[in-house]
């Protein structure tokens, strides 16, 4: 298994854009699903790399949906757990411009916050290369915060690489412990992937990448990557620090996924052996390609479609 990662999957409801795209003006409704996790597995997945994801269900037709939709992007899931007293998350998502995306969640209390660290099988974490994990699993339970934890310490017992996304949703927590518990998770992942906003919010108001840079490495990880949207990331390994540009896009569609792209087209320039540099950049165009499509993960590309993004060409027609 080249990465695991843990946490929660919802099924996502979204507007159609007829008579508005408001929810509070709508009466028909997509659905398809999304969660930060599956998003980077199903990018890695879609360029070659092996996933598997650890969660919960909940026994009901949305779980089953999603279980199948996962399985059939190539993810593991034989650590997939139905629960069937607590129902399967859901939110919807209203996407009023590309600046502003709206979220409501009902998620409380769902089958993926009842994960526990008695769910987490040591065997199938220290397999992996990477453990990826974002900062959205412990807000939603403690229990679950548990479960990260033991993840995390399965890791550094085995030597498999901790990528933490922070991943802040002010929604699902109090920001005083969302501070906390994001700076702790900081602490103990080898590489951070932090957006210039969680900086800032993680470091009383900081938004200069160099100073950034230096505090999250001081917190512990022996790579920082800096997303500063558009404009590409840095990144820091302690003797280095750069810019990587991003992909300019013509115009956004839908953000939603954009870091989740980041991630898995990051990761799978390291499972792939690039240079730091050429990795950030895989995950720049990741990213970008994202958020051309409507969806969490839709517009996340196989190898050729990455190609012909970075190249800007097309992909042959079949
Ligand atoms: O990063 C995108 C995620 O935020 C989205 O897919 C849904 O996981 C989700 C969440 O918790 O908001």
């Amino acid at each position: 298994m080249d990465v695991v990662t843990l946490g929660e999957t919802m099924i996502v409801f979204t507007p159609m854009a007829s008579p508005s795209p408001l929810m509070r003006y709508s009466n028909s409704y997509s659905n398809n699903f999304g969660g930060a996790e599956t998003n980077v597995a199903i990018g890695l997945s879609r360029l070659g790399h092996q996933v598997g994801w650890v969660s919960k269900l909940g026994k009901d037709e949305f779980g089953k949906s999603l279980l199948s939709s996962i399985r059939g992007e190539g993810i593991d899931v034989s650590q997939v757990k139905f629960d069937r007293s607590a129902p399967t998350g859901i939110y919807f998502k209203e996407v009023r411009n590309s600046q502003d995306v709206r979220v409501q969640y009902y998620r409380a209390g769902s089958a993926a916050s009842r994960l526990e660290a008695a769910d987490i099988n040591e065997d199938y974490i220290k397999q992996a290369k990477f453990l990826h994990l974002t900062g959205i699993t412990p807000a939603l339970s403690q229990s679950c915060y548990g479960a990260v934890l033991r993840a995390i310490s399965i890791a550094k017992e085995h030597g498999t690489k901790i990528i933490f996304d922070p991943n802040l949703r002010r929604k699902l927590w109090s920001e005083d412990r969302a501070r906390e518990v994001l700076r702790e998770l900081c602490s103990l992942a080898d590489i951070v992937l932090p957006g210039v906003d969680e900086g800032a919010f993680l470091f009383h108001g900081e938004k200069d990448p160099e100073k950034l840079g230096e505090l999250f490495l001081e917190l512990g990880a022996e790579l920082v990557i800096l997303k500063v949207g558009a404009k590409g990331a840095f990144y820091f390994d302690g003797t280095t620090s750069e810019l990587v540009e991003g992909f300019p896009v013509e115009q956004v569609v839908d953000p939603v996924g954009a870091g989740d792209g980041f991630a898995a087209g990051f990761i799978s320039g390291m499972l792939d052996n690039l240079t730091i540099p050429k990795a950030v950049e895989r995950g720049n165009a990741v990213g970008a390609m994202q958020t051309l499509v409507k969806g969490d993960y839709e517009g996340l590309p196989d190898h050729e479609e990455l190609e012909a993004f970075v190249n800007r060409t097309a992909t042959e027609d079949v």
